[in-house]
């Protein structure tokens, strides 16, 4: 029996839309397919609802964070333009269910990239790279999730915050990485963590896109997925990311 895809694309879009948390996906495994169609119809009723795609998101692209949540399957997500929010700005901690950071870095396609290409392809594909934070937050009650889980809760994303965009004519292979909380250093990384090379990141992007009918065209976002764990947010906080050559962003929390 296939799965109810509308009826779990409802379930998790209100648990979004309400900030309230639901239980996990019950009764056999659902497949990755349909996982990915229920993520396809829940971000469908964002879009009816006056919500645009502005890009997508990799999930556990780091070694880090498949340790942190027992997933290590490379997945993806869509991004709207509601959930973009601003450098420097303040995000509301109300509009969340148990919102966590993590630090990565993002890049924006000068031309669509999608299917089977290589490092080089997709390098030719950037018009610039920006250091990124990302506040997932699973729908799912105690932020636990099975692979299929968590596609279908649209990878658990649920906003951004992008630093200053640049040229993407520096190596990016291995830049350090601080995300700092009230200005304490709270995690360290490097690019390098993210398969090794982020750009790696945007050539599985561009695949997985293929497969699951992601938007990949020009002007979009690529979240390249966090270098290490995340870390749990709370009101009056300010997180920031310093990444080498690229430079920092960040964003405070409100209640
Ligand atoms: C799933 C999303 C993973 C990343 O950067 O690896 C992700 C989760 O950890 O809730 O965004
Ligand atoms: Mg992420």
């Amino acid at each position: 029996m296939s799965a109810d895809i509308a009826a779990l694309a409802a379930k998790l879009d209100d648990a979004a839309r309400f900030a309230k948390a639901t239980p996990q996906i019950a009764g056999e495994p659902i497949s990755v397919g349909d996982a990915y169609a229920v993520q396809k119809t829940s971000i469908q009723k964002r879009l009816a609802r006056g919500e645009r795609i502005v890009g997508m998101k990799m999930g556990f692209t780091s070694r880090a964070k498949m340790i942190q949540m027992n997933v290590s399957d490379l997945i993806c997500g869509r991004l709207t333009d509601a959930m973009m929010a601003e450098d420097g700005g303040a995000i509301s901690f109300k509009k969340f269910v148990h919102p966590r950071v993590e630090p990565e870095v993002a890049f924006l396609l000068r031309k669509p990239l999608i299917g089977k290409v290589t490092p080089l392809q997709a390098l030719d594909a950037v018009e610039a790279i920006a250091p990124a934070l990302e506040i997932i937050d699973s729908r799912y009650e105690n932020f636990k999730f099975s692979l299929t889980d968590v596609i279908a809760d649209n990878s658990s994303s649920s906003a951004f915050v992008i630093g200053p965009w640049r040229k993407p004519d520096i190596d990016i292979a291995n830049l350090g990485m601080v995300m700092s909380i009230n200005g304490r250093p709270q995690a360290f990384g490097s690019t390098a963590a993210i398969l090794g090379h982020p750009l790696r990141s945007l050539v599985s992007a561009a695949r997985l896109a293929a497969e699951f009918d992601v938007d990949m065209s020009a002007g979009n976002i690529v979240m390249a997925g966090g270098a290490t764990a995340a870390s749990a947010l709370s009101a009056h906080i300010y997180v920031s990311l310093e990444v080498e050559a690229l430079g920092r962003c960040g964003f405070s929390v409100e209640d």
